[in-house]
């Protein structure tokens, strides 16, 4: 990918560019936790954006995607949303701006192997790229938290989607072959060595169901949070978010939620109570243990939280009945995209060929199967000089 892209830079822009290579990300457990101002447990993996980025002189910014052939451009005057894939590079480009920073024009062209609409946020690594890129040619010295804050803006204002800060901050702190546990509230986090590396694969299954609802429904999703939250003052005066409730005092207060407010309120709190179990269990070798509460939260996000569709549910139950898998579930926004399965290393050639034959015969399709590692976060890979 950096050869083909560095390649089809020259020939358009006829200079050297800069190399940033920006990852995908998988999640572990944790999942619609982070706009709540809980847990999360992701990591970066080795599917990535790759961004040949230079400083053009003008006040225009041109971009070049090669996953789809087209060419955009915009002014760094006057910044408007719209657009598909330039709509998270014109919003950061925007919030740079908002804060203070001096962007100018630059030349870029993209490519990448992150499938999209999958799951594994390759918006986030679209923002979390070029971040870094301008970073770099402009010395701006942000931190990776700051260029995750100006890519979670970009995402409310131009997308508009209301998303949490997960995906950005694993792309832009992920580490090889660690996870990480993030407090969403604090932004502290913590590395956890995967120790599992050789014992199993993170194998992600495509439903092949592109997440169009997705936006839409995420959203509701929040404000269906933040009703409960703000119904659950009442009771409990002190609360900021789902985060400071347990799942025990959501079911005492089940009178006072509608129906649908309370199943939310109640997927979240013990989602957070999972991720730190899970973490524990992680912490102490008992990978059964921390699957175990995977195909829980699989459930949760099913049956309460409602943002999975009948081709993940049914990949989450082929997974459950193979003793390979330690543990499965649907990951992500959802509405489609992958689910996340810890498949036992010297098994994994049996597995994936029952998911496909399965989802064959039962959906008429193949499902993409991609057998991740977990890397490095979004970095510059090569500088102009490197490259020439
Ligand atoms: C999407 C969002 F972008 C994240 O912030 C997170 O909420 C996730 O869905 C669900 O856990 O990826």
């Amino acid at each position: 990918m950096i050869a083909t892209a560095t390649a089809e830079f020259r020939k358009r822009f006829n200079r050297e560019p800069l190399i940033v290579s920006s990852p995908g990300r998988i999640n572990l457990i944790g999942e619609h936790t982070d706009y709540n101002e809980g847990f999360v447990l992701p990591a970066a993996i080795d599917k990535r954006i790759v961004y040949a980025i230079a400083l053009n002189g003008t006040d225009t910014c041109n971009a070049h995607a090669l996953f789809n052939g087209e060419t955009q451009s915009f002014s760094l005057e006057n910044i408007e949303p719209g657009g598909d894939w330039i709509n998270y590079i014109k919003g950061v480009v925007y919030h740079l701006q908002q804060q203070g920073y001096d962007v100018k024009g630059f030349d870029c062209v993209i490519t990448g192997d992150i499938p999209i609409g999958a799951g594994m946020s390759s918006s986030a690594a679209v923002e979390g790229g070029l971040a870094v890129g301008l970073d770099h040619l402009l010395n701006f010295n942000l931190s990776r938290m700051e260029m995750a804050r100006i890519g979670q803006l970009a995402e409310h204002t131009f997308p508009g989607v209301k998303c949490g800060i997960m995906d950005q901050f694993a792309n832009l702190h992920g580490r090889k072959d660690s996870v990480m546990l993030l407090d969403c509230r604090s932004l502290d986090y913590q590395y956890f060595p995967f120790r599992f590396s050789d014992e199993v694969k993170v194998v992600l299954v495509n439903s092949m169901v592109h997440h169009s609802l997705a936006s839409s429904e995420y959203n509701v999703r929040r404000a269906q949070c933040e009703e409960g939250v703000k119904i659950l003052r009442d009771v409990y005066p002190g609360i900021n978010s789902l985060r400071d409730l347990t799942s025990e005092q959501i079911i005492q207060q089940k009178h006072i939620l509608p129906a649908k407010v309370y199943d939310r309120c109640l997927y979240v709190t013990q989602e957070n109570e999972r991720v730190e179990k899970a973490c524990a269990h992680l912490q102490r070798n008992e990978l059964k243990e921390a699957g175990a509460l995977m195909f829980a939260s699989h459930e949760g996000l099913s049956k309460l939280y409602e943002v999975s569709c009948p081709e993940l549910d049914f990949l989450a139950q082929l997974a459950a009945q193979r003793p390979e898998v330690a543990g499965a579930r649907m990951m992500g926004g959802g509405f489609g995209g992958c689910t996340i399965n810890l498949v036992q290393t010297d098994k994994v050639g049996d597995f994936c060929d029952f998911v496909q034959e399965q989802f064959r015969q039962r959906y008429g399709v193949s499902p993409e199967i991609y057998i991740t590692s977990i890397e490095d976060g979004a970095k510059v890979q090569l500088t102009a000089e490197a490259v020439a």
